[in-house]
């Protein structure tokens, strides 16, 4: 979505599961606005958080015009066979991308076009690189010509439906993806306390809830050494993401088993 939206709206990593959300794009032109929904990828839930997770999965199953399901060159239906038959039967158009395959040959791609079509016979398929743009250009055609007219949903100004404390809290979690290994970055979840926007810099104060104490510590590390390292790196990015200068406070906290619980997810925004 990043690629096609020509803004990182969505947080990268290499960790299965970093979208938690469903996320909106929007791309504004003289004769169209196309609204893209980038949500969770599809997991067997293990715990409320991936239950709500997969929620969002199927209301934009439900609500897409045109449905890209993306899948990479390692990737089968073994997780997801319900999911998949379910695609397989709509009657929305659906594209499928195979992507990475900058990082592919020849012969492993054809294997995969041919296993994927056999999955979704009436999906079309589209080899492509979003990390190097390849072949980006022709979807974005072929979307253009599924989708059909009608007025825009929003104002043409916008480019996503979220204010910038989301984008601000996703780009703190993502530093937390990229550090942090094993339970930890699944166990946090970043709420945005302050946001105050002076003349020269926006000052904001991020609250990191882990689930258990011991994730406190690794969270804050030995002197703190870990939690500034996250919020160095989160507040050169968030100056780039928002153009000002960033002072960023950074509190870390324990809401015991919050991924676990309704209300808790709740007060969370999932
Ligand atoms: N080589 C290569 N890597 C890519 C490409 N596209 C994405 N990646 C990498 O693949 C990893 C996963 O990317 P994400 O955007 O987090 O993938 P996702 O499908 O949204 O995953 P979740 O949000 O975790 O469900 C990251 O390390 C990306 O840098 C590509 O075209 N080529
Ligand atoms: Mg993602």
């Amino acid at each position: 979505m990043n690629q096609l939206v020509g803004e990182k709206l969505s947080i990268v990593t290499s960790k299965a599961q970093t979208t938690r959300h469903r996320i909106l794009g929007i791309v504004n032109d003289e004769d169209y606005q196309i609204v893209f929904s980038d949500t969770p990828g599809v997991v067997n839930a293990a715990y409320k958080l991936h239950e709500t997770m997969m929620d969002y999965v199927n209301t934009s199953l439900k609500d897409a015009d045109v449905l890209l399901f993306i899948t990479d060159l390692k990737e089968n239906d073994m997780n997801h066979k319900e999911t998949l038959e379910k695609i397989s039967k709509m009657e929305t158009p659906v594209l499928c991308l195979i992507n990475k395959i900058d990082l592919s040959n020849q012969k492993i791609l054809e294997e995969r076009v041919a296993y994927w079509h056999e999955k979704l016979p009436k999906a079309k398929i589209y080899p492509i690189s979003a990390l190097h743009n390849f072949n980006v250009d022709q979807v974005w055609k072929e979307i253009l010509d599924l989708i059909p007219e009608n007025p825009p949903y929003y104002d043409k100004e916008e480019i996503s439906d979220r204010p910038m404390r989301f984008f601000v809290s996703e780009i703190i979690r993502e530093k937390i993806f990229l550090y942090c290994d094993k339970e930890v970055p699944y166990s946090c979840q970043v709420e945005i306390e302050e946001y105050v926007e002076e003349e020269t810099i926006t000052r904001m104060r991020a609250l990191i809830i882990v689930e258990r104490d011991s994730q406190k510590g690794i969270i804050i590390g030995k002197g703190g050494e870990m939690l500034k390292r996250i919020g160095r790196a989160a507040r050169i990015e968030i100056e780039k993401f928002i153009g000002t200068k960033v002072f960023l406070e950074n509190y870390v906290k324990v809401d015991k088993d919050w991924r676990s619980t309704d209300a808790k997810l709740k007060k969370y925004g999932y």
